[in-house]
């Protein structure tokens, strides 16, 4: 929507101030404005008298025009949560049809023999980074999981890079991958709103990093902590101490996601 300059301005579904509206004119509420695909969500309407089903349903079809046999259809990351996530979802389509699947990062896996290759795993699998690699992953302000789909590996050596020009926004503040700091706030924010914020402080998932700064852990928040702003060339190289996938999130107090907004990307690169 930015990219196409419609002059549009976009708000945070905590941003639409709903008591504003006469509900006689629109009646818009909260869940109206809060999308958020869900792979496991309903996809259509599922009961259907029989004679009915046999005329508005049918199987989808997968195939390529025109493509060589390196062609592979390609499906995205979400039907195969979908397979993991709701036994009931078998598509017909992709039974024994060679595939391959497209991430949200717009990479692409390697090809899977049909069904068969995703229900023999309990989810997407995070992949280790070959050395010399590197993979880009979007960091959305307002997931508190950001998948990598990189598993890394301990001992082993990676840097970060962040276009510092990108920006996302916590509430009213827009700030940068480094996120922002009080002391620089504190006027915008107003002497009560700062101290609430203060107190609130040491509540961030990772209360040594800046709010809103891109950070990350190994695993879950069990884990080890990185913060990738501080490794962002291989002369700062981050060795990470344990195994496991990358997960990466706008360092915010855990109830406090609702009103983010935008999302910036990051590049892991394995020396
Ligand atoms: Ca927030």
């Amino acid at each position: 929507m930015h990219r196409r300059g419609l002059g549009l301005k976009t708000r945070t579904a905590e941003g639409v101030t709903h008591e504003a509206m006469d509900p006689k004119d629109v009646d818009i509420d909260f869940d109206d404005v809060v999308i958020e695909p869900n792979p496991l969500g309903t996809n259509h309407q599922q009961k259907r008298p029989p004679l009915t089903t046999s005329f508005t349903l049918d199987n989808r079809v997968l195939e390529v025009d025109g493509g060589g046999p390196e062609d592979l259809p390609l499906i995205h990351q979400s039907v195969v949560e979908r397979i993991h996530g709701d036994s009931d979802y078998r598509p017909i389509s992709l039974r024994r049809v060679k595939h391959r699947v497209m991430y949200n990062n717009g990479d692409v896996g390697n090809p899977a023999e049909g069904l068969e290759t995703h229900l023999k795993e309990s989810r997407l699998l995070a992949m280790p980074l070959p050395e010399g690699t590197r993979k880009k992953i979007i960091v959305q302000s307002h997931l508190k999981n950001n998948r990598s789909f990189v598993f890394v590996e301990k001992g082993k050596s990676y840097w970060f890079d962040v276009a510092q020009a990108q920006t996302w926004s916590d509430a009213s503040i827009t700030c940068g991958p480094g996120g922002w700091t009080l002391g620089a706030q504190q006027q915008g924010l107003g002497v009560a709103r700062s101290a609430v914020i203060a107190s609130m402080g040491p509540l961030r998932r990772n209360p040594a990093a800046d709010w809103f700064e891109v950070v990350g852990v190994v695993g879950d928040d069990k884990g080890e902590k990185v913060r990738p702003l501080q490794h962002t060339s291989p002369n700062q190289p981050w060795t990470p101490q344990s195994s496991g996938e990358l997960i990466l999130y706008a360092n915010d107090v855990d109830f406090l996601y609702g009103n983010n907004m935008g999302s910036i990307t990051v590049e892991i690169v394995r020396s």
